[in-house]
């Protein structure tokens, strides 16, 4: 047979430009505005009232999970229902009237969809039923869900190993679909499961745990409330967590202070304007930050450093700063993090980060003063080179201050994806555990694998090698989430089966393996039967989660009863174990999560209602897993960026209208940019040193490691940013990120600090 034609696809989609308008910054978040434009999302996306009937039931105890973010809710959710602007967004795109269907297929190719922008590509909506696109084809056909099942199932089987499948997840499955999915993944024989925690709080899980003993925060919502201090560390909450504001609102009205650090000063975090309370929508709103600290990009730790160094002063001039009893009695290390900090000179750290002195010394007074403090963050500390090293310094500042085991006080890491906590819990991951691995032992009687798998970068790079040639997601848009856009579309490309788990259409449909898949499923809104799933919430907290519309189409299965088809057409009739069954019966599927891991004990019941809390020792300080039994100091090496003349750090960040790869709509209200997405955020005074004029459209080149890549066509916008620095927004620009720039030990793509240079375009 003669090699299939190859599919000519577009990596990056159009790039021309659409219809910038440029305002000032809002200084507050929320308020009317941010009502009317989630009404205004509702509206056009589907239908008022359907959609109202859908926001009343979010995070309600009988309704659903927001698919939005992973903040927890109140123990008394509000009468008006516990959503936000972006929450409702998140909910119309999923209720969406837009289909792709026959007639869609029918009518664009691959090649011709791939020239649509990302926004473009997701306004195509819900997908109907199965798809299939042959080798060679440019024109997904429908296939039946056997017949589909079977051409997994046949591929698998054509492997020399396990191992040259990969299989990914997204963070919106629910526990029952991703334990379900581990459990058919170990027992296929390999442990290659990556999924969107690699590139997300990957570090934050890594530093946690050689600090703390466990891979997650350690506080609960009221600690919140209760904490004399908040620091919000590279996290833009206004956008992405904005259910968290009205925490951070309550933890002022109880007299806490808020410390921001960023290179940006986001709206969100300026002033807030609670849209659930009456003097919300028509006043002034809560000022939230106290105190901003505008850092450099990737300078938190020369930052850190230098706080704790301020404070080491005050306390050898007899202030008592730090919990000397708890450094004593639970942790390791403190003497050598304290001889470390004499290395570092004041000025030095002070040029690094670029805060005022002034305003690190507001901090530092602060934090002398106060012991119950919280550290949150997300991704402006987790991707970076250094990012398990950005969070360690965070530890050692609360292991100093005893602010780790009591209430108002210790980590807050905030995640991403609705469930990404939750699939972690239940078993994805591409490490081995060995209890892990002795319970499925004992209770499904196979021997799981007992080899390393490949994280999301690993994985990508295997598959660019033609070392891996099967390729699963459950969920998520892995082509444009990941790195290196064109590489990663290759290394898709290269596969022979490519499969999508997904509600709607994305990238990584169109950067296909020789043949793909689409599996259309449930969304989080969706009745699923009389069954309902359970999630886990960013502080640990599992509960149920019940959707409540028609599902769009007949067509679609639940993502455990995908799974379980799988499954069995893989392993055939005398598999051990009854995948259909478990596929159904998401009660039993609970059971065995109850009988394998440890705190799921009366799992159903307990989910109900508010839900449970997992087990974590760092909430009890209880350390006894660790060396001698202690929370661990580290020590923190500074970032090195050695920026030339022409070279600029760049972060890639949100805009308010996305959600990660899929993009609601064109416009970044908070940050006063409307209808256009290629712009880059620039200092007025580095423009015009090197020239550039507002609006100036511009190219960014990164160039690593021998590799030239480059970003086409955006416009220059003078911002409030640090000298050198330049924010943009992925995936757009992930073009950029190179593949094999990554955190150390994290491997968590390095996708806020990417060194490049601009071009000025000349027509
Ligand atoms: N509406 C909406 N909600 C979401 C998402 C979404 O896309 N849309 N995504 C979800 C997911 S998966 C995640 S992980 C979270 C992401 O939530 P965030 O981490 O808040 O998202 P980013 O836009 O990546 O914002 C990073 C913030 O870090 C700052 N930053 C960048 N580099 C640095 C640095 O070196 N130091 C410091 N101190 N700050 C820095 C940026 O200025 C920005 O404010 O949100 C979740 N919620
Ligand atoms: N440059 C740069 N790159 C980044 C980041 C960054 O800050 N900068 N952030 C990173 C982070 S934090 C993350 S978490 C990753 C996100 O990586 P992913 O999780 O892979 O990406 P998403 O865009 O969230 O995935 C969206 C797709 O998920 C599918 N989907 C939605 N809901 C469901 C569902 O309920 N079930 C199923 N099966 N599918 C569903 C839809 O088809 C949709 O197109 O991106 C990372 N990439
Ligand atoms: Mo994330």
């Amino acid at each position: 047979m003669s090699n299939p034609k190859t599919r000519n696809i577009s990596v990056t989609g159009s790039i021309g430009f659409s219809d910038l308008k440029v305002s000032e910054p809002s200084d507050y978040a929320a308020g009317i505005p941010g009502i009317k434009a989630a009404l205004e999302h509702v509206r056009k996306e589907s239908g008022l009232f359907r959609s109202l009937k859908t926001l009343s039931q979010m995070n309600q105890k009988e309704g659903f999970d927001c698919p939005g973010c992973a903040w927890p809710d109140p123990e008394t959710p509000s009468k008006l229902g516990e959503y936000c602007e972006n929450g409702a967004k998140a909910i119309a795109e999923e209720a969406t009237f837009d289909r792709v269907d026959r007639a869609f297929f029918e009518k664009y190719s691959v090649e011709e969809i791939s020239t649509w922008t990302d926004y473009q590509i997701g306004k195509s909506g819900r997908i109907t039923e199965p798809f299939v696109l042959y080798p060679g084809s440019v024109h997904y056909e429908p296939i039946s869900w056997s017949d589909a099942f079977s051409m997994v199932a046949k591929h698998l089987h054509t492997l020399d190993s396990p191992d040259e499948a990969i299989f990914y997840t997204s963070g919106r499955s629910s526990n029952e679909a991703a334990f379900l999915y581990g459990l058919f993944v170990r027992a296929f024989g390999t442990n290659n499961m990556p999924d969107c925690s690699n590139m997300c709080h990957e570090s934050s899980g890594v530093a946690l745990t050689e600090t703390l003993g466990i891979g997650k925060g350690s506080v609960v919502l009221e600690d919140l409330y209760e904490a004399e201090v908040v620091m919000v560390i590279g996290q833009n909450p206004g956008t992405n967590h904005p259910r968290m504001l009205s925490a951070l609102q309550k933890c002022k009205e109880n007299g806490g202070q808020i410390i921001t650090i960023n290179p940006l000063l986001e709206s969100g975090l300026n002033r807030f304007k609670n849209p659930q309370q009456i003097d919300g929508i028509l006043g002034k709103g809560t000022q939230l930050t106290d105190i901003f600290l505008q850092v450099k990009i990737n300078q938190d730790v020369s930052l850190l450093k230098l706080i704790m160094k301020r404070l080491v002063e005050r306390e050898k001039k007899g202030e008592p700063v730090f919990d000397r009893d708890f450094i004593k009695d639970k942790t390791n290390g403190f003497q050598e993090l304290l001889n470390d900090l004499e290395k570092y000179g004041e000025n030095h750290l002070l040029e690094l980060c670029g805060v005022d002195s002034s305003q690190v010394d507001l901090a530092v007074d602060l934090l002398a003063k106060k012991s119950k403090i919280i550290i949150c963050w997300a991704m402006g500390l987790t991707q970076h080179k250094n990012g398990v090293d950005n969070i360690k310094e965070c530890v050692n500042l609360l292991l100093a201050k005893g602010s780790i085991g009591k209430k108002g006080a210790g980590t807050c890491p905030v995640r991403g994806h609705s469930n990404v906590q939750g699939d972690r819990s239940v078993g994805i991951m591409h490490h081995v555990s060995e209890p892990l691995n002795k319970a499925l032992k004992d209770i499904f009687d196979f021997d799981p694998p007992d080899k390393e798998g490949l994280d999301t970068v690993n994985a990508i790079q295997a598959m660019h090698q033609h070392k891996a040639k099967v390729f699963i997601a459950l969920g998520g848009n892995f082509v444009s989430a990941a790195s290196d856009t064109r590489y990663t579309a290759k290394a898709l490309q290269n596969c022979d089966l490519t499969v999508s788990v997904s509600t709607k259409l994305n990238r990584t449909h169109l950067t296909a393996g020789k043949t793909a898949l689409i599996l259309p499923t449930l969304g989080r809104t969706e009745q699923d039967k009389e069954r309902f799933v359970t999630v886990e919430n960013s502080m640990g907290k599992v509960h149920q989660s019940r959707g409540r519309l028609k599902p769009i189409s007949n067509k679609l299965r639940s993502e455990p009863e995908i799974v379980a088809e799988i499954a069995q057409a893989y392993f055939g009739e005398d598999s051990k174990i009854n995948w259909m069954v478990l596929g159904m019966d998401y009660g039993l599927i609970r059971e065995k999560i109850s009988e394998v891991l440890n705190g799921y004990e009366d799992y159903s019941k307990r989910s109900k209602g508010a839900g449970f809390y997992l087990p974590n020792n760092a909430r009890e300080a209880d350390f006894s897993k660790l060396p001698d039994g202690k929370a661990q100091f580290s020590i923190c090496r500074l970032p090195e960026h050695d920026l030339k003349d022409d070279e600029f750090l760049l972060m890639t960040v949100r805009s308010h209208d996305q959600f990660n790869t899929t993009i609601y709509g064109m416009n970044d209200r908070y940050r006063g940019i409307y209808g256009e997405r290629r712009v880059v955020f620039m200092n007025p005074y580095d423009m015009e040193e090197k020239g550039i004029k507002p609006r100036q459209t511009v190219d960014l080149i990164s160039n690593y490691s021998t590799t030239e890549r480059k970003a086409e066509n955006f416009k220059v916008i003078p911002y409030n940013i640090p000298s050198k620095n330049l924010c943009a927004y992925f995936p757009e620009t992930n073009v950029l990120v190179p593949i094999d720039l990554y955190a150390d030990k994290s491997n968590t793509p390095a996708s806020k600090s990417i060194v490049v240079k601009i071009e000025i375009k000349h027509k």
